[in-house]
């Protein structure tokens, strides 16, 4: 008999996942947003992380933890302009109560401004539903902290899987630009960490185009960018996310758009999976990967048009962990909130056993 001790073997069905998340990223809430002339209770409620960490809880297979340290300057301003920063920061803490909604958006070849005030939001935002409170500086920036965590521990070779929890969402951020619910570009902070170690793929699931990413690494030939989307002629962002765009410069050939109708299935989803997205990922051989993970493409959405269904995620989640590659799963859209649980649950417990006993390489 061998004297070495017995590995010990963790089933697959046990295999448990590190889960990132703040209670405070709940004090960031919305309240309202205007669709076709219409007051709605805004789409990104504060209600969703509740619902993803109740469904997570219940299968006790994922260790929640809060970030240990709040997210540095510095390191949001590797990824966003000082200004940007520096705006949100101080005008969220000039306001007292309420919700503002920028509504002034001046073209950039406006040379001068007001120097203080929250008027300048306008300057800084893409559209007029991602309003401005007393906290969403603060909950923005323990979002990112979720996200750059996750990528420290897969760096330091700790884990091989996290899911950061973030919110509210990143992927719509540009370096100089807040919007579509999205304050800081909580993947592009991760992927700008995690490329310490080597080329950087992010793949982009959310139901909308991920213009913030696209845009952080348009120029960028060490950090691939593939998002399937609804196409943008009719849905948001409108201005990006065609299949013509596909990076500059040395980046040229690094972004890749796949733009889909309304009404996507599962097997015309799964298609482009393996069609598409996973010859991509595999031709730029990454030494890890980003899931820009939304489930606004589900069947029940209220705001995506994709008619995915919940099973589907398992598969979805499976495919991606096949990959092998140390991944971190950074979450954006997903708004019915009845149903964002087990979504999210379902992606990650796909991926999980996906992973089986097989220890999947680490960094270190
Ligand atoms: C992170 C993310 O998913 N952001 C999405 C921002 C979308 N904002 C525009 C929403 C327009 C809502 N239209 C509702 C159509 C009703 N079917
Ligand atoms: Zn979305």
């Amino acid at each position: 008999m061998s004297s070495r001790p017995t590995a010990r073997r963790t089933s697959s069905r046990s295999r448990r996942m590190r889960v990132l998340y703040h209670r405070d990223q709940l004090r960031h809430r919305p309240r309202f947003e205007w669709v076709s002339g219409k007051r709605v209770e805004h789409f990104e409620r504060s209600s969703r992380p509740g619902r993803i960490l109740t469904a997570l809880e219940r299968c006790h297979r994922f260790e929640i933890t809060p970030p240990k340290k709040p997210l540095p300057m510095a390191e949001l301003e590797r990824t966003h302009t000082p200004e940007l920063v520096r705006f949100l920061r101080r005008a969220c803490g000039q306001i007292r109560e309420g919700t503002y909604y920028p509504n002034v958006f001046p073209k950039r070849y406006s040379l001068t401004a007001p120097a203080e005030g929250l008027a300048r939001a306008g300057f800084y935002c893409l559209d007029a539903g991602t309003p401005l409170t007393r906290w969403s500086y603060d909950a923005a920036r323990l979002a990112a902290a979720c996200a750059v965590e996750g990528a420290q521990l897969l760096l330091d070779g700790r884990e091989s899987e996290v899911y950061a929890l973030s919110r509210p969402p990143g992927h719509h951020a540009e370096a100089d630009l807040f919007g579509g619910y999205c304050y800081f570009n909580n993947a592009a902070l991760a992927a700008n960490r995690l490329r310490a170690a080597g080329r950087v793929a992010i793949v982009d699931i959310d139901f909308h185009h991920g213009n913030g990413t696209q845009a952080i690494f348009w120029k960028d030939p060490d950090v691939l960018f593939v998002s399937i989307h609804g196409r943008p002629e009719d849905f948001y962002p409108y201005f990006s996310g065609y299949a013509g765009e596909t990076g500059e410069g040395r980046g040229k050939g690094t972004t890749l758009n796949l733009p889909m109708p309304a009404g996507v299935d599962d097997a015309a989803y799964r298609r482009q999976i393996e069609r598409r997205v996973v010859p991509a990922l595999q031709a730029f051989a990454p030494r890890s990967l980003i899931v820009s993970a939304g489930f606004d493409t589900w069947l029940g959405d209220p705001v995506g048009e994709f008619d995915l269904t919940t099973p589907f995620y398992a598969e979805l989640g499976d495919r991606f962990a096949r990959l092998g590659l140390p991944t971190l799963v950074v979450q954006e859209g997903g708004y019915q909130v009845s149903q964002l649980g087990e979504n999210v649950r379902t992606f990650l417990e796909g991926f999980l056993d996906a992973r089986g006993d097989s220890t999947p390489r680490r960094m270190k």
